[in-house]
Protein backbone atom coordinates (compact mmCIF):
# COMPACT_ATOMS: atom_id res chain seq x y z
CA UNK A 1 0.00 0.00 0.00
CA UNK A 2 1.42 3.25 -0.89
CA UNK A 3 1.09 5.73 1.78
CA UNK A 4 -0.01 8.66 -0.28
CA UNK A 5 -3.18 6.65 -1.64
CA UNK A 6 -4.12 5.29 2.14
CA UNK A 7 -6.37 6.95 4.47
CA UNK A 8 -4.44 7.04 7.76
CA UNK A 9 -5.73 9.92 9.50
CA UNK A 10 -3.17 10.59 12.31
CA UNK A 11 -3.32 13.27 14.85
CA UNK A 12 -0.60 15.52 15.92
CA UNK A 13 -2.44 16.14 19.64
CA UNK A 14 -2.88 13.97 22.19
CA UNK A 15 -6.62 13.56 22.24
CA UNK A 16 -7.66 14.81 25.74
CA UNK A 17 -10.36 12.39 26.25
CA UNK A 18 -8.26 8.96 26.75
CA UNK A 19 -7.35 8.07 29.74
CA UNK A 20 -4.65 5.35 29.06
CA UNK A 21 -1.89 4.81 26.42
CA UNK A 22 -3.62 2.20 24.11
CA UNK A 23 -6.99 4.39 23.54
CA UNK A 24 -4.60 7.66 22.93
CA UNK A 25 -2.00 5.31 20.60
CA UNK A 26 -5.42 4.11 18.73
CA UNK A 27 -6.65 7.64 18.17
CA UNK A 28 -3.14 9.00 17.03
CA UNK A 29 -2.66 6.28 14.58
CA UNK A 30 -5.79 7.13 13.17
CA UNK A 31 -7.60 3.09 13.53
CA UNK A 32 -10.35 4.09 15.20
CA UNK A 33 -13.07 6.50 15.53
CA UNK A 34 -15.65 7.39 18.38
CA UNK A 35 -19.24 7.52 17.14
CA UNK A 36 -20.56 7.59 20.32
CA UNK A 37 -19.98 6.37 23.85
CA UNK A 38 -18.03 3.21 23.18
CA UNK A 39 -19.06 2.52 20.05
CA UNK A 40 -16.22 3.05 17.49
CA UNK A 41 -15.51 2.95 13.63
CA UNK A 42 -12.65 0.99 12.82
CA UNK A 43 -10.86 3.09 10.25
CA UNK A 44 -8.87 1.10 7.59
CA UNK A 45 -5.26 0.47 10.11
CA UNK A 46 -7.02 -0.44 12.82
CA UNK A 47 -9.35 -2.67 10.94
CA UNK A 48 -6.25 -4.95 8.96
CA UNK A 49 -4.92 -5.73 12.69
CA UNK A 50 -8.78 -6.60 14.01
CA UNK A 51 -8.85 -8.65 10.94
CA UNK A 52 -5.50 -10.53 11.46
CA UNK A 53 -6.50 -11.17 15.39
CA UNK A 54 -9.70 -12.97 14.21
CA UNK A 55 -7.66 -14.81 11.34
CA UNK A 56 -5.56 -15.98 14.19
CA UNK A 57 -8.83 -16.81 16.37
CA UNK A 58 -9.81 -18.85 13.45
CA UNK A 59 -7.22 -20.91 12.44
CA UNK A 60 -6.78 -21.98 16.47
CA UNK A 61 -10.46 -22.70 16.77
CA UNK A 62 -9.99 -25.03 13.77
CA UNK A 63 -6.75 -26.56 14.92
CA UNK A 64 -8.87 -28.02 18.27
CA UNK A 65 -11.73 -29.22 15.76
CA UNK A 66 -14.20 -26.01 16.72
CA UNK A 67 -16.98 -25.60 13.64
CA UNK A 68 -17.10 -21.65 12.68
CA UNK A 69 -21.38 -20.18 12.03
CA UNK A 70 -22.76 -16.71 12.12
CA UNK A 71 -25.45 -16.02 13.93
CA UNK A 72 -27.24 -12.69 13.82
CA UNK A 73 -26.92 -9.58 16.31
CA UNK A 74 -30.24 -9.18 16.64
CA UNK A 75 -32.11 -11.59 18.47
CA UNK A 76 -35.94 -12.43 19.35
CA UNK A 77 -36.59 -11.74 23.27
CA UNK A 78 -38.70 -15.11 23.72
CA UNK A 79 -35.35 -17.30 23.11
CA UNK A 80 -34.20 -15.02 26.85
CA UNK A 81 -37.72 -15.83 28.17
CA UNK A 82 -37.13 -19.29 28.05
CA UNK A 83 -34.15 -19.45 29.97
CA UNK A 84 -34.90 -16.95 32.15
CA UNK A 85 -32.61 -14.60 31.48
CA UNK A 86 -34.43 -11.51 29.46
CA UNK A 87 -35.61 -10.40 32.81
CA UNK A 88 -32.58 -11.13 34.70
CA UNK A 89 -29.90 -9.66 32.39
CA UNK A 90 -31.22 -6.06 33.58
CA UNK A 91 -30.09 -2.52 31.77
CA UNK A 92 -27.18 -3.80 29.92
CA UNK A 93 -29.07 -5.72 27.58
CA UNK A 94 -30.61 -3.48 24.72
CA UNK A 95 -33.77 -4.00 24.02
CA UNK A 96 -35.70 -3.13 20.66
CA UNK A 97 -38.85 -3.40 19.06
CA UNK A 98 -39.38 -3.73 15.35
CA UNK A 99 -42.50 -3.09 13.99
CA UNK A 100 -44.91 -5.23 14.68
CA UNK A 101 -44.06 -4.64 18.27
CA UNK A 102 -41.94 -7.92 18.44
CA UNK A 103 -39.35 -7.72 21.53
CA UNK A 104 -35.89 -7.87 19.99
CA UNK A 105 -32.85 -7.61 21.60
CA UNK A 106 -29.18 -6.82 20.36
CA UNK A 107 -27.58 -10.28 21.81
CA UNK A 108 -24.97 -9.45 24.81
CA UNK A 109 -23.69 -13.32 24.06
CA UNK A 110 -25.32 -16.26 22.51
CA UNK A 111 -26.07 -19.40 24.92
CA UNK A 112 -30.31 -19.25 24.23
CA UNK A 113 -29.48 -19.12 20.51
CA UNK A 114 -27.71 -21.87 20.04
CA UNK A 115 -28.88 -23.63 22.26
CA UNK A 116 -32.22 -23.20 19.86
CA UNK A 117 -29.86 -24.41 16.49
CA UNK A 118 -29.21 -27.33 18.89
CA UNK A 119 -32.14 -28.76 19.97
CA UNK A 120 -33.37 -27.99 16.32
CA UNK A 121 -30.89 -30.38 14.32
CA UNK A 122 -29.37 -32.47 16.88
CA UNK A 123 -30.88 -35.29 18.74
CA UNK A 124 -28.60 -38.28 19.43
CA UNK A 125 -24.97 -38.89 21.15
CA UNK A 126 -23.65 -39.93 17.88
CA UNK A 127 -23.75 -36.01 16.70
CA UNK A 128 -21.42 -35.32 19.57
CA UNK A 129 -19.24 -33.95 20.58
CA UNK A 130 -19.30 -30.67 18.93
CA UNK A 131 -18.33 -27.25 19.57
CA UNK A 132 -19.76 -24.40 17.59
CA UNK A 133 -18.36 -21.08 17.00
CA UNK A 134 -18.83 -17.32 15.99
CA UNK A 135 -16.84 -14.20 15.51
CA UNK A 136 -19.73 -11.29 16.08
CA UNK A 137 -20.50 -8.17 17.29
CA UNK A 138 -22.10 -7.68 20.96
CA UNK A 139 -23.82 -5.17 22.23
CA UNK A 140 -23.58 -4.21 26.34
CA UNK A 141 -24.64 -1.13 27.48
CA UNK A 142 -22.07 -0.86 29.64
CA UNK A 143 -22.54 1.81 32.28
CA UNK A 144 -19.31 3.03 32.38
CA UNK A 145 -17.76 2.37 28.88
CA UNK A 146 -14.20 3.45 28.75
CA UNK A 147 -10.62 2.83 27.69
CA UNK A 148 -11.87 2.81 23.88
CA UNK A 149 -12.14 -0.42 22.86
CA UNK A 150 -11.26 -2.28 26.12
CA UNK A 151 -14.92 -1.62 27.56
CA UNK A 152 -17.03 -0.60 24.65
CA UNK A 153 -20.71 -0.87 24.53
CA UNK A 154 -20.53 -2.58 21.09
CA UNK A 155 -17.99 -5.10 20.82
CA UNK A 156 -16.31 -8.03 18.54
CA UNK A 157 -16.24 -11.38 20.36
CA UNK A 158 -15.57 -14.92 19.64
CA UNK A 159 -18.09 -17.21 21.47
CA UNK A 160 -17.93 -20.80 20.99
CA UNK A 161 -20.46 -23.25 22.42
CA UNK A 162 -19.27 -26.90 23.17
CA UNK A 163 -22.14 -30.06 23.75
CA UNK A 164 -21.57 -32.84 24.78
CA UNK A 165 -23.28 -36.35 26.07
CA UNK A 166 -21.73 -36.09 30.01
CA UNK A 167 -20.01 -33.73 31.58
CA UNK A 168 -16.19 -35.70 31.51
CA UNK A 169 -16.84 -34.87 27.47
CA UNK A 170 -17.94 -31.52 28.63
CA UNK A 171 -14.85 -30.81 31.10
CA UNK A 172 -12.54 -32.28 28.09
CA UNK A 173 -13.90 -29.58 26.01
CA UNK A 174 -13.53 -26.71 28.12
CA UNK A 175 -10.03 -27.70 28.71
CA UNK A 176 -9.77 -27.73 24.77
CA UNK A 177 -10.54 -24.16 24.91
CA UNK A 178 -8.00 -23.62 27.28
CA UNK A 179 -5.22 -24.94 25.55
CA UNK A 180 -6.61 -23.05 21.90
CA UNK A 181 -7.08 -19.99 24.19
CA UNK A 182 -3.26 -20.47 25.15
CA UNK A 183 -1.96 -20.51 21.98
CA UNK A 184 -4.25 -17.98 20.79
CA UNK A 185 -2.40 -15.46 22.67
CA UNK A 186 1.11 -16.53 22.49
CA UNK A 187 0.56 -15.97 18.54
CA UNK A 188 -0.60 -12.35 19.06
CA UNK A 189 2.51 -12.03 21.11
CA UNK A 190 0.79 -12.03 24.64
CA UNK A 191 1.14 -13.70 27.83
CA UNK A 192 -2.34 -14.41 28.98
CA UNK A 193 -2.28 -16.46 32.20
CA UNK A 194 -5.44 -18.53 32.96
CA UNK A 195 -7.07 -17.39 36.69
CA UNK A 196 -9.78 -19.09 38.11
CA UNK A 197 -12.63 -16.89 38.38
CA UNK A 198 -16.42 -16.04 39.20
CA UNK A 199 -19.10 -16.70 36.51
CA UNK A 200 -21.20 -13.63 36.95
CA UNK A 201 -24.65 -14.23 34.54
CA UNK A 202 -23.08 -16.96 32.07
CA UNK A 203 -23.35 -19.02 34.93
CA UNK A 204 -21.82 -22.71 36.12
CA UNK A 205 -19.26 -22.73 38.60
CA UNK A 206 -16.19 -24.18 36.29
CA UNK A 207 -14.55 -21.04 34.92
CA UNK A 208 -11.19 -19.43 34.15
CA UNK A 209 -10.49 -15.57 33.21
CA UNK A 210 -7.23 -15.14 30.81
CA UNK A 211 -5.42 -12.01 32.16
CA UNK A 212 -2.99 -10.24 30.54
CA UNK A 213 -0.68 -8.58 33.29
CA UNK A 214 -0.83 -4.61 32.54
CA UNK A 215 -0.79 -1.26 35.06
CA UNK A 216 -4.11 -0.28 33.44
CA UNK A 217 -6.21 -3.71 33.90
CA UNK A 218 -9.51 -3.59 35.30
CA UNK A 219 -9.23 -6.02 37.27
CA UNK A 220 -7.20 -6.61 40.45
CA UNK A 221 -4.94 -10.09 40.55
CA UNK A 222 -2.71 -12.46 42.93
CA UNK A 223 -0.37 -15.03 41.26
CA UNK A 224 2.78 -16.78 41.73
CA UNK A 225 5.02 -15.38 39.20
CA UNK A 226 6.83 -18.29 37.83
CA UNK A 227 3.32 -18.53 35.99
CA UNK A 228 4.32 -16.14 33.63
CA UNK A 229 7.47 -18.20 32.62
CA UNK A 230 5.21 -21.11 31.00
CA UNK A 231 4.83 -21.25 27.11
CA UNK A 232 3.09 -23.21 24.88
CA UNK A 233 5.31 -22.46 22.19
CA UNK A 234 5.10 -24.96 19.01
CA UNK A 235 4.23 -28.10 20.44
CA UNK A 236 2.05 -30.36 18.44
CA UNK A 237 -1.36 -31.47 20.36
CA UNK A 238 -3.58 -34.25 20.09
CA UNK A 239 -6.75 -32.21 21.00
CA UNK A 240 -8.73 -35.72 21.11
CA UNK A 241 -6.30 -37.06 23.45
CA UNK A 242 -8.09 -36.05 26.93
CA UNK A 243 -5.10 -37.01 28.99
CA UNK A 244 -2.55 -34.94 27.11
CA UNK A 245 -4.79 -31.69 26.59
CA UNK A 246 -5.90 -32.21 30.53
CA UNK A 247 -1.98 -32.36 31.20
CA UNK A 248 -1.25 -29.32 29.17
CA UNK A 249 -4.03 -27.58 31.65
CA UNK A 250 -2.64 -28.86 34.35
CA UNK A 251 0.62 -27.42 33.68
CA UNK A 252 -1.04 -23.53 33.86
CA UNK A 253 -3.23 -23.55 36.62
CA UNK A 254 -1.49 -25.22 39.31
CA UNK A 255 0.11 -22.58 40.59
CA UNK A 256 -1.72 -19.83 42.00
CA UNK A 257 -3.53 -17.28 39.94
CA UNK A 258 -6.51 -15.95 40.50
CA UNK A 259 -8.39 -12.26 40.18
CA UNK A 260 -9.75 -10.69 43.53
CA UNK A 261 -13.36 -13.03 42.66
CA UNK A 262 -11.42 -15.75 44.16
CA UNK A 263 -8.68 -14.98 45.90
CA UNK A 264 -7.96 -17.14 48.93
CA UNK A 265 -5.19 -15.13 51.59
CA UNK A 266 -4.67 -18.63 53.16
CA UNK A 267 -3.13 -20.32 49.81
CA UNK A 268 -1.70 -16.88 48.90
CA UNK A 269 0.18 -16.34 51.68
CA UNK A 270 1.65 -19.92 51.07
CA UNK A 271 3.54 -18.95 47.84
CA UNK A 272 7.60 -18.24 48.45
CA UNK A 273 7.18 -14.73 48.89
CA UNK A 274 9.55 -14.19 46.36
CA UNK A 275 7.16 -15.09 44.25
CA UNK A 276 4.46 -13.15 45.98
CA UNK A 277 2.42 -11.29 43.33
CA UNK A 278 -0.35 -8.38 43.23
CA UNK A 279 -1.02 -6.27 40.20
CA UNK A 280 -3.74 -5.76 37.56
CA UNK A 281 -4.77 -7.56 34.51
CA UNK A 282 -6.84 -7.32 31.65
CA UNK A 283 -9.22 -10.06 30.79
CA UNK A 284 -9.08 -10.95 26.96
CA UNK A 285 -11.13 -14.31 27.49
CA UNK A 286 -13.18 -16.66 30.04
CA UNK A 287 -14.23 -20.03 29.35
CA UNK A 288 -16.95 -21.47 31.51
CA UNK A 289 -18.77 -25.12 32.10
CA UNK A 290 -22.45 -24.81 33.10
CA UNK A 291 -23.59 -28.02 32.36
CA UNK A 292 -27.05 -28.08 31.59
CA UNK A 293 -28.11 -24.78 32.72
CA UNK A 294 -29.48 -23.72 29.36
CA UNK A 295 -30.48 -27.35 27.79
CA UNK A 296 -32.51 -28.21 30.89
CA UNK A 297 -34.40 -25.16 30.65
CA UNK A 298 -35.03 -24.92 26.83
CA UNK A 299 -35.44 -29.06 26.32
CA UNK A 300 -32.17 -29.49 24.50
CA UNK A 301 -32.36 -33.12 25.16
CA UNK A 302 -30.05 -35.80 23.16
CA UNK A 303 -30.59 -40.01 22.90
CA UNK A 304 -27.55 -41.72 24.85
CA UNK A 305 -26.18 -45.23 24.08
CA UNK A 306 -28.17 -47.15 26.31
CA UNK A 307 -31.58 -45.34 24.89
CA UNK A 308 -31.91 -43.02 27.72
CA UNK A 309 -33.15 -39.04 26.37
CA UNK A 310 -30.92 -36.74 28.47
CA UNK A 311 -29.90 -32.92 28.58
CA UNK A 312 -27.08 -32.06 26.53
CA UNK A 313 -23.70 -30.58 28.70
CA UNK A 314 -22.45 -27.54 27.64
CA UNK A 315 -20.55 -24.35 27.98
CA UNK A 316 -19.28 -21.53 26.35
CA UNK A 317 -15.68 -19.73 25.69
CA UNK A 318 -15.29 -16.09 24.94
CA UNK A 319 -12.14 -14.28 23.80
CA UNK A 320 -12.63 -10.13 23.10
CA UNK A 321 -11.49 -9.75 19.55
CA UNK A 322 -11.69 -6.37 19.81
CA UNK A 323 -10.14 -5.65 23.43
CA UNK A 324 -7.06 -7.60 22.07
CA UNK A 325 -6.33 -4.52 19.78
CA UNK A 326 -5.96 -2.64 23.62
CA UNK A 327 -4.67 -5.09 25.38
CA UNK A 328 -1.65 -5.48 22.79
CA UNK A 329 -0.62 -2.28 23.11
CA UNK A 330 -0.76 -1.65 26.52
CA UNK A 331 1.59 -4.89 26.40
CA UNK A 332 3.68 -3.47 23.24
CA UNK A 333 4.43 0.27 23.05
CA UNK A 334 7.71 2.71 23.87
CA UNK A 335 6.90 6.45 24.51
CA UNK A 336 6.91 7.39 20.02
CA UNK A 337 4.00 4.76 19.65
CA UNK A 338 2.80 1.37 19.09
CA UNK A 339 5.20 -2.09 18.82
CA UNK A 340 2.88 -4.85 16.79
CA UNK A 341 4.15 -8.11 17.21
CA UNK A 342 4.57 -10.14 14.10
CA UNK A 343 1.45 -12.40 14.27
CA UNK A 344 -0.47 -9.04 14.17
CA UNK A 345 0.96 -6.46 12.42
CA UNK A 346 -1.47 -4.47 10.21
CA UNK A 347 1.91 -4.36 7.56
CA UNK A 348 4.97 -6.85 7.73
CA UNK A 349 7.13 -3.84 6.96
CA UNK A 350 6.99 -0.27 6.18
CA UNK A 351 9.43 1.43 3.62
CA UNK A 352 10.64 5.04 3.88
CA UNK A 353 12.26 6.69 0.45
CA UNK A 354 14.33 9.75 1.88
CA UNK A 355 14.05 11.37 -1.08
CA UNK A 356 11.02 11.10 -3.25
CA UNK A 357 11.72 11.95 -6.61
CA UNK A 358 14.74 10.60 -6.77
CA UNK A 359 15.10 8.19 -9.80
CA UNK A 360 16.95 5.39 -8.07
CA UNK A 361 15.35 5.53 -4.77
CA UNK A 362 11.71 5.79 -6.35
CA UNK A 363 12.79 2.62 -8.05
CA UNK A 364 14.63 0.89 -5.62
CA UNK A 365 11.10 1.43 -3.03
CA UNK A 366 9.20 0.30 -6.44
CA UNK A 367 11.50 -3.22 -6.61
CA UNK A 368 11.37 -3.85 -2.29
CA UNK A 369 7.63 -3.71 -2.73
CA UNK A 370 7.11 -5.76 -5.39
CA UNK A 371 9.72 -8.31 -3.82
CA UNK A 372 7.75 -8.42 -0.99
CA UNK A 373 4.72 -9.08 -2.09
CA UNK A 374 6.28 -12.11 -4.30
CA UNK A 375 7.03 -13.18 -0.53
CA UNK A 376 3.56 -12.54 0.48
CA UNK A 377 4.01 -9.99 3.20
CA UNK A 378 2.44 -6.76 2.82
CA UNK A 379 4.38 -3.45 3.09
CA UNK A 380 3.25 0.06 3.85
CA UNK A 381 5.52 2.29 1.37
CA UNK A 382 5.75 6.01 2.74
CA UNK A 383 6.00 7.50 -0.77
CA UNK A 384 4.68 11.04 0.54
CA UNK A 385 6.99 13.82 -0.07
CA UNK A 386 7.54 14.51 3.52
CA UNK A 387 10.64 15.27 6.19
CA UNK A 388 12.08 12.13 6.63
CA UNK A 389 11.88 13.39 10.35
CA UNK A 390 8.42 12.86 9.99
CA UNK A 391 8.14 9.64 7.84
CA UNK A 392 10.44 8.13 10.95
CA UNK A 393 7.55 9.64 13.63
CA UNK A 394 5.15 8.32 11.61
CA UNK A 395 5.84 4.75 11.21
CA UNK A 396 6.99 4.99 14.84
CA UNK A 397 3.59 5.93 15.82
CA UNK A 398 1.96 2.86 14.28
CA UNK A 399 4.29 0.32 15.09
CA UNK A 400 4.98 -1.46 12.19
CA UNK A 401 8.32 -3.97 13.62
CA UNK A 402 10.39 -3.81 10.75
CA UNK A 403 11.18 -0.07 8.31
CA UNK A 404 13.69 -0.38 5.00
CA UNK A 405 14.71 2.82 4.80
CA UNK A 406 15.73 4.12 1.19
CA UNK A 407 18.18 6.80 -0.02
CA UNK A 408 20.14 8.03 -2.69
CA UNK A 409 23.60 7.78 -0.89
CA UNK A 410 23.05 4.13 0.62
CA UNK A 411 21.94 3.04 -2.94
CA UNK A 412 25.54 4.60 -4.37
CA UNK A 413 27.03 1.88 -1.96
CA UNK A 414 24.31 -0.91 -2.76
CA UNK A 415 22.48 -0.54 0.36
CA UNK A 416 19.28 -0.01 2.37
CA UNK A 417 18.66 -0.11 6.06
CA UNK A 418 17.10 -2.63 7.96
CA UNK A 419 15.22 -1.44 11.29
CA UNK A 420 13.77 -3.07 14.19
CA UNK A 421 10.83 -0.96 15.93
CA UNK A 422 11.69 -3.04 19.26
CA UNK A 423 14.58 -2.64 19.69
CA UNK A 424 15.54 0.57 17.25
CA UNK A 425 18.59 -1.60 15.67
CA UNK A 426 19.58 -0.66 12.15
CA UNK A 427 21.77 -2.78 9.89
CA UNK A 428 22.85 -2.12 6.52
CA UNK A 429 22.52 -4.69 3.96
CA UNK A 430 21.36 -5.15 -0.19
CA UNK A 431 17.65 -4.98 -0.55
CA UNK A 432 17.75 -8.34 -2.02
CA UNK A 433 19.08 -9.28 1.69
CA UNK A 434 16.40 -7.48 3.35
CA UNK A 435 13.84 -8.71 1.88
CA UNK A 436 15.47 -12.04 2.27
CA UNK A 437 15.78 -11.33 6.19
CA UNK A 438 11.82 -10.41 6.19
CA UNK A 439 11.44 -13.84 4.73
CA UNK A 440 13.16 -15.64 7.47
CA UNK A 441 11.40 -13.61 10.40
CA UNK A 442 7.82 -14.11 9.52
CA UNK A 443 8.37 -17.27 8.48
CA UNK A 444 8.41 -18.63 12.19
CA UNK A 445 4.88 -16.52 12.20
N1 LIG B 1 -20.86 -16.23 26.65
C1 LIG B 1 -19.65 -16.09 27.41
C2 LIG B 1 -18.52 -16.79 26.78
S1 LIG B 1 -18.74 -17.02 25.11
C3 LIG B 1 -19.34 -14.62 27.61
O1 LIG B 1 -20.04 -13.77 27.17
N2 LIG B 1 -18.24 -14.38 28.31
S2 LIG B 1 -17.71 -12.96 28.79
O2 LIG B 1 -18.78 -12.17 29.30
O3 LIG B 1 -16.65 -13.23 29.70
O4 LIG B 1 -17.14 -12.21 27.55
C4 LIG B 1 -16.05 -12.78 26.82
C5 LIG B 1 -14.95 -11.77 26.61
O5 LIG B 1 -15.45 -10.63 25.91
C6 LIG B 1 -14.38 -11.19 27.89
O6 LIG B 1 -13.39 -12.04 28.44
C7 LIG B 1 -13.78 -9.88 27.41
O7 LIG B 1 -12.47 -10.08 26.89
C8 LIG B 1 -14.70 -9.48 26.27
N3 LIG B 1 -15.62 -8.40 26.71
C9 LIG B 1 -16.63 -8.49 27.60
N4 LIG B 1 -17.23 -7.29 27.75
C10 LIG B 1 -16.57 -6.42 26.95
C11 LIG B 1 -16.72 -5.02 26.64
N5 LIG B 1 -17.67 -4.29 27.21
N6 LIG B 1 -15.87 -4.46 25.75
C12 LIG B 1 -14.92 -5.20 25.15
N7 LIG B 1 -14.75 -6.52 25.39
C13 LIG B 1 -15.55 -7.12 26.27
Amino acid sequence: MRLSRYFLPVLKETPSEAQIVSHRLMLRAGMIRQQAAGIYSWLPLGYRVLRRIEQIVHQEQERAGHIPLLMPTLQPADLWRESGRYDDYGQEMLRIQDRHKRDLLYGPTNEEMITDIFRAHVGSYKDLPLTLYHIQWKFRDEIRPRFGVMRGREFLMKDGYNFDVDREAALHAYNRHMVSYLRTYERMGLTAIPMRAASGPIGGDNTHEFLVLAQTGESEVFYDDRVTALKLGTRKVDFDNRAEVAAICEEFTSLYARTDETHDPALFDAIPETHRKVGRGIEVGQIFYFGTKYSEAMGATVATADGRRVPVEMGSHGIGVSRLLGAIIEASHDDKGIIWPEGVTPFHAGIVNLKQGDSAADAACDGLYAALAAKGLSALYDDRDERAGAKFATMDLIGLPWRITVGPRGLQKGVVELTCRRTGDSEEMSPEAAVDRLGRIYADW
